[in-house]
């Protein structure tokens, strides 16, 4: 498998499947209701299916085409937030015969998976935008941790995504083992789907594949190494993409997969294969944590303070059940860690936004400045 070639022929994958039209690659009402017609007389949308650096690859229905965005776009992004990432719908020009494509905007998105970069750099990284479902992968053996599940279910809830837990390689274990991993999730969360399965003798493949429906977009979470892309070579009956091999001392990938892209499956579900993220790091994540940690978020309406932070505050609710065993303690922990890394990433974030945009200024200023000059 680590012979196929990394950069395989998507456009022959795409053309092979399916006479394509915009409502196969998942154009729907919602997006419909968010497009402006006037725009269509100059332009026609698209799908970005592959990021690289500073190029793209789109799908127009008919063709994939190479795509740069227009340098108004880049001049007025002040984030990252306002580039494009996969999965993105865009207004498009084509040109000589779909052979080369300018972005000129980006539809409004219906969902946008984003962490911290990762580092010290307190800025936004975008995964993908307008997923239905994520599906986020474990592997049962090293991989499997209840604490980096609850990590990833924030961000996932924050982009108001649907979640879905694939617990991977269940070859490896037996049967009593695995039925118990899940029964521990459940136990904290009863409301989330758990998949086991194996790539490797193809047990619980079939209800994985049961779960991906046509027309809408799902994409692949998780750490390197869990067979990720394994699984999207499994679903495709086809080793098109590069797996690697993880270290046996500890279970650890090696990054084989380095960059996003959206891939049609034949049944004409949308997948997203992502690279193995090292850290997960969240900015701002309110509704992300009460949704992952809900009985913790139920409980803090009755605390006494309005901005209890369940640490140390009298008449706090959480620290009540803790005391009684109502709550668990880790996962509590888990929760207030999260909590005050969202606060202080937030802080920090609206900080260097708040200094970026007076350097703006006065950078404008200093322009208009020498323009002055130069006409006296
Ligand atoms: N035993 C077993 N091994 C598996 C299974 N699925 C994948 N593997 C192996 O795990 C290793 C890593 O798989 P990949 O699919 O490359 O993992 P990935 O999640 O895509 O990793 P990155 O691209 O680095 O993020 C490969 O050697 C796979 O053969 C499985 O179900 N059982
Ligand atoms: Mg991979
Ligand atoms: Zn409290």
């Amino acid at each position: 498998m680590s012979n196929t070639p990394q950069l395989p022929n998507l456009g022959q994958y795409f053309m092979k499947n399916l006479s394509m039209n915009l409502e196969k690659l998942g154009f729907n009402e919602w997006f419909q209701d968010n497009t402006e017609p006037a725009k269509l007389t100059e332009y026609q949308i698209a799908r970005v299916i592959t990021v690289n650096k500073n190029s793209y690859i789109i799908q127009n229905g008919k063709n994939e085409i190479f795509a740069k965005i227009t340098g108004a776009l880049m001049f007025n992004a002040d984030s990252p937030l306002d580039y494009p990432a996969v999965g993105d719908w865009v207004y498009v020009q084509v040109f000589d015969d779909d052979s080369f494509a300018v972005i000129h905007e980006i539809l409004p998105r219906k969902s946008l998976l984003k962490r911290k970069t990762s580092g010290k750099q307190i800025e936004f990284q975008l995964i993908a935008a307008n997923i239905d479902t994520a599906m986020i992968i474990q592997s049962l053996d090293f991989n499997y941790n209840i604490r980096r599940l609850e990590r990833y279910l924030v961000m996932i809830n924050e982009s108001h995504i649907h979640p879905l837990v694939l617990l991977s390689k269940s070859d490896l274990l037996a049967a009593d083992e695995i039925e118990k991993k899940i029964a521990d999730i459940h136990k904290l969360m009863p409301n989330l789907q758990i998949l086991a399965f194996s790539s490797q003798n193809d047990s619980g493949l079939d209800q994985v594949k049961e779960r991906l429906i046509a027309g809408k977009t799902f994409c692949l979470l998780g750490s390197s190494g869990v067979g990720k892309t394994t699984l999207l070579n499994n679903l495709m009956d086809e080793a098109l993409f590069e797996t690697h091999k993880v270290r046996e001392t500890d279970g650890k990938g090696r990054h084989t997969t380095t960059r996003r892209q959206l891939i049609l499956l034949k049944n004409g579900a949308m997948i997203i294969d992502t690279p193995g993220m090292r850290e997960l790091g969240n900015i701002a994540v309110e509704s992300g944590l009460c949704d992952t940690f809900n009985e913790i978020a139920e409980l803090s309406t009755q605390c006494r303070y309005n901005d209890c932070t369940h640490i140390h505050e009298k008449g706090c609710a959480v620290l009540l059940a803790l005391k009684d065993g109502m709550i668990s303690e880790e996962r509590y922990r888990n929760y207030v860690k999260m909590n005050k890394e969202s606060v202080y990433n937030e802080m920090s974030y609206l900080e260097k936004r708040q200094k970026d945009k007076q350097f703006g200024k006065l950078s404008k200023s200093v322009m208009k400045h020498k323009n002055r000059a130069r006409r006296s």
